[in-house]
């Protein structure tokens, strides 16, 4: 017989997240565009459909007028999503400050630069009290929509201080709260001057979080350690009040990828790119163009694995996505330049003068030398290495440009990929100018916008086709993910997804949480130690296939079955299973 359930088939469940999954762009007073942004988490919950799903964050933009609120307001209500509008210093205060210059890079063990280190810790208190009044603000948000009956999922490290502040508007309100980072080990929390207060908070909430146990394990321990409290299997107790602390690994909807694999518009991606690089060998990497991803090291990786693999030097490429994020922060933009020159350097050692062997797409701006007149090889490896699609001139000598709108690309010259065919005609057939002194000056590149999910789905899927219709066709082609920390790591779970007919190899970073569900099938790797990887692209690149069959065989059955809506099903069953200490007070 069947288990009465007295719950509505679809609850509401309120997501609340620093970032709504779409970003807002004014285009008048009152009109706007939404645009779907990239991210983990975004991703993952796309693949959430058992509940009725009301989005509450911030739209990425700040709108002071009442005009432009109420209008946002109503743009955002039709993707079921709610505005929480952040003035501008609250956003320099708790978005770039607390969270992304202090809880981003300690939660992943990267620590502060040391020059930031003394300001940081000067600004350390206005910044933690514009991180509790920025979660207020969303609290009132959250307590303005609920009606009884929902659940409410806060999401991330913004929003460590959201539980305690529900609780206080309504004791009954049943609140989870999961973190999608690490939790670092206590020995790193406990340097956090706000340790406490952000641990109790969070401990206000029924149900928290992780993706492994591992992180739980950290949490816990920092209860324990830094707040005397006890630390149960259940989870954390204070006074007789338990808070149930689980891990509860996120997985993607692995379905939307396999199906839209089967798309015209991702065949013919596919097909442009397997034209583009036929006879090589392709490696891939997609990140956020972010620190904990290990871009640079995993670049210097395949820099070393050209050095002492000649005669792989024409052979392979690497394609490296990198969407630029948190492009306000001093740190970012240094990283940016950081991978712009380490990406030219490596392409003007080892590229010819018709192929390059690192095509990094999703660039915002390069700087083009200063004050010497660039070769050949030198504008190739820079043009190259940079994604056109978006380019709206490159600003050379005034004496030589031709209006700022001026492109001249020859053939070999012209974007590496994914151009589109407009694009394509308006600077195919063009000369580049080279040769020119340029001063100091910037390529006029926007890009700050992300590939579409059909060109994403076809470069995870193209990798090994390359390779299969030359005479490489016995290799297989390679993901490369070298995060330094990671809380998960969906890229990795992609790429397993979008490669069954093709068994591409996974090189992963041991510090992902991936790599406690994917460690078996992938070749795991210190992204630190960059022969290591080095090694680990030869041994990916020459793997047998009955090996790669296997791995890939264990990946996909856990990417498949793992998935983005089993995450937070079971995340919201458990959370509705909790019992609110209101509840057992009426019990008693
Ligand atoms: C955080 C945690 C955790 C990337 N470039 C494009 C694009 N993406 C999409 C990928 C993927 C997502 O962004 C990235 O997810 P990750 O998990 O790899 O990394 P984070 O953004 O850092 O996510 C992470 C995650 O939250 C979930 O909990 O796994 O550890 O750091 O889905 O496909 N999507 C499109 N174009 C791109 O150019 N369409």
């Amino acid at each position: 017989c069947e288990k009465p359930d007295a719950r509505p088939l679809r609850q509401r469940l309120l997501v609340v997240a620093n970032r709504l999954p779409v970003s807002a762009v004014r285009r008048g007073e009152d009109s706007w565009s939404l645009e779907m942004s990239a991210g983990g988490l975004v991703s993952a919950l796309l693949g959430v459909k058992e509940f009725e799903a009301r989005w509450i964050g911030w739209a990425g933009v700040n709108v002071p007028d009442e005009v432009g609120q109420k209008s946002l307001t109503k743009a955002l209500a039709e993707k079921r999503c709610i505005p929480v509008f952040l003035d501008e210093e609250i956003v320099h205060q708790y978005y770039n400050g607390y969270c992304n210059n202090i809880l981003w890079p300690l939660f992943h063990y990267l620590g502060l630069p040391q020059e930031d280190r003394l300001a940081t810790t000067r600004s350390f208190q206005s910044q933690f009290a514009a991180y509790k009044k920025a979660n207020q603000m969303f609290a009132d948000v959250v307590h303005q929509h609920y009606e009884e009956g929902d659940v409410v999922w806060c999401h991330d490290y913004h929003l460590m201080f959201l539980p305690k502040c529900l609780k206080e508007y309504n004791n009954n309100m049943k609140v989870g709260w999961f973190l999608h980072t690490p939790f670092p080990s206590s020995e790193i929390h406990r340097t956090l001057p706000s340790r406490s207060d952000l641990l109790r908070s969070v401990l206000a909430a029924d149900l928290v979080g992780f993706h492994t146990y591992d992180y739980a394990r950290h949490f816990v321990s920092a209860c324990t350690r830094i707040l005397g409290l006890e630390g149960t299997p259940e989870g954390v107790e204070d006074q007789g009040r338990l808070t149930r602390v689980a891990a509860f690994p996120i997985g993607i909807d692995s379905d939307r990828f396999i199906r839209a694999l089967e798309l015209p518009q991702v065949q013919d991606h596919i097909k442009e790119l397997k034209e583009r690089f036929a006879g090589r060998k392709v490696m891939l990497g997609v990140d956020r163009l972010d620190m904990i991803k290990g871009i640079p090291q995993k670049i210097l990786a395949f820099e070393k694995f050209l050095e002492e693999n000649s005669h792989w030097r024409d052979k392979v490429v690497l394609l490296q996505i990198a969407v630029p994020t948190r492009t306000d922060v001093p740190e970012y933009q240094k990283l940016t330049s950081q991978v712009h020159e380490i990406v030219g350097r490596i392409n003007g050692r080892f590229g010819t003068l018709t192929a390059v062997p690192i095509h990094h797409l999703g660039c915002k701006s390069v700087l083009v030398g200063s004050s010497r007149v660039p070769t050949r090889t030198f504008l190739h490896a820079y043009v190259s290495s940079c994604d056109l699609s978006d380019l709206r001139g490159i600003a050379l000598d005034p004496g030589h440009a031709h209006g700022s709108n001026v492109v001249r690309l020859s053939a070999p010259f012209s974007s590496p990929f994914l151009i589109s065919h407009s694009q394509t005609s308006m600077y195919s057939g063009k000369e580049l100018q080279f040769g020119l002194h340029i001063e100091k000056q910037t390529l006029a590149y926007k890009a700050d916008r992300s590939l579409d999910f059909h060109a994403l789905c076809a470069l995870y899927a193209v990798t090994a086709d390359v390779i299969r219709r030359d005479v490489l066709s016995f290799f297989p082609d390679v993901a490369l993910v070298t995060s330094l920390r990671d809380g998960m790591n969906l890229v990795s779970y992609e790429f397993v997804a979008c490669q069954d007919s093709k068994k591409g190899v996974l090189i992963l970073s041991e510090f992902a949480g991936a790599a406690q569900s994917l460690g078996a099938g992938a070749i795991l790797v210190n992204p630190w130690n960059i022969t290591e990887v080095a090694d680990s692209i030869r041994q990916a690149l020459t793997m047998l296939p009955e090996e790669r069959e296997k791995r890939h065989r264990h990946n996909f059955v856990h990417v498949t079955t793992h998935t983005a809506q089993e995450w937070a099903e079971t995340f919201v069953s458990e959370l509705n299973d909790t019992v609110i200490e209101a509840q057992l007070r009426t019990r008693q």
